[in-house]
């Protein structure tokens, strides 16, 4: 059934136990696949040590530091992939920030700098990975990447990250379309709101989740690890035939008009 023995998973944006990319992380592992972890490097190291104790039991064959607004981090994380690896198979893009400020208030007050940074990190990275996994995925691949309702329909405050996740599907798109042809697909998992270190630092987001958990047909909000089950099968050969698409896992919140 679901079996990723035999393929080496590269998995970005690991903060700590409550990212989903760690969610997705945990899912690969138990399917089999030999791991390879980045983090962000900060002058403290914080998230290095936390990022290092928290995947140890996974047994990553892999741990580096990627910063995606220096393309040298991007290119020495693949060229430790060609070396340690020779080949990759799987790439998990978890990787999204705009500033605090950008987060609330009226959108048209966006700035030109923020703007610029939330797509850079959003969603370049995509590409950009895309750029460097490419030579590497001799066997095919697939490669996922995490959005959000927010970026097709408009939700308060989400403002400028709604334009960066639009950005990014569109992205998936066009990847898809060129990578196709080496049997590398991509896709990304549309994920209902989950309490991360990410979406805490959000004012409101408690009552967000509060209106999925009365609205949504499943009347909760989805896991981690539910993501992750998502994320292991768009990794696995039993998506074979998937490509270019959102798969929404998020309780069936997007079906509702009401
Ligand atoms: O994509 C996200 C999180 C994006 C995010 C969150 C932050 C908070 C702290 C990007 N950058 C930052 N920068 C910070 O300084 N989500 C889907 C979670 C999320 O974020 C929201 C949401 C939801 C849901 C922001 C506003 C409204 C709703």
């Amino acid at each position: 059934m679901l079996d990723l023995t035999g393929k080496n998973a590269l998995v970005t944006g690991i903060a700590n136990n409550r990212s989903i990319a760690w969610g997705i992380a945990q899912q690969l592992h138990q399917a089999g696949a030999n791991l390879g972890i980045t983090y962000l490097p900060d002058d403290r190291g914080r998230f290095e040590k936390k990022v290092q104790e928290l995947t140890e039991p996974l047994n990553p064959s892999l741990f580096a530091p990627c910063n995606v607004q220096d393309p040298a981090q991007v290119q020495s994380t693949f060229d430790l992939v060609k070396d340690k690896w020779g080949k990759l198979d799987i790439l998990v893009h978890c990787l999204a920030f705009a500033g605090k400020d950008e987060l609330s208030g009226d959108f048209s007050q966006t700035s030109r700098q923020g703007f610029t940074q939330a797509l850079e990190i959003s969603a370049y990275s995509l590409v950009e990975m895309c750029a460097a996994a490419k030579p590497l995925m001799v066997e095919g691949g697939s490669v996922v990447t995490l959005s959000y309702l927010g970026g097709v329909r408009v939700v308060p405050n989400y403002n400028v990250m709604g334009i960066a996740k639009a950005a990014l599907e569109m992205n998936v798109r066009y990847l898809a379309a060129e990578l196709g042809a080496q049997n590398v697909r991509v896709n990304a998992i549309s994920a209902g709101p989950i309490r991360t270190l990410a979406s805490s630092a959000v004012g409101g987001i408690l009552d967000m989740i509060h209106h999925v958990e009365e609205t949504a047909p499943l009347k909760r909000t989805v896991t981690q690890l539910e993501v992750g089950n998502a994320a292991a099968f768009l990794c696995s050969d039993l998506s074979s035939g998937i490509t270019g698409q959102v798969l929404y896992v998020d309780s069936g919140y997007s079906i509702m008009g009401m």
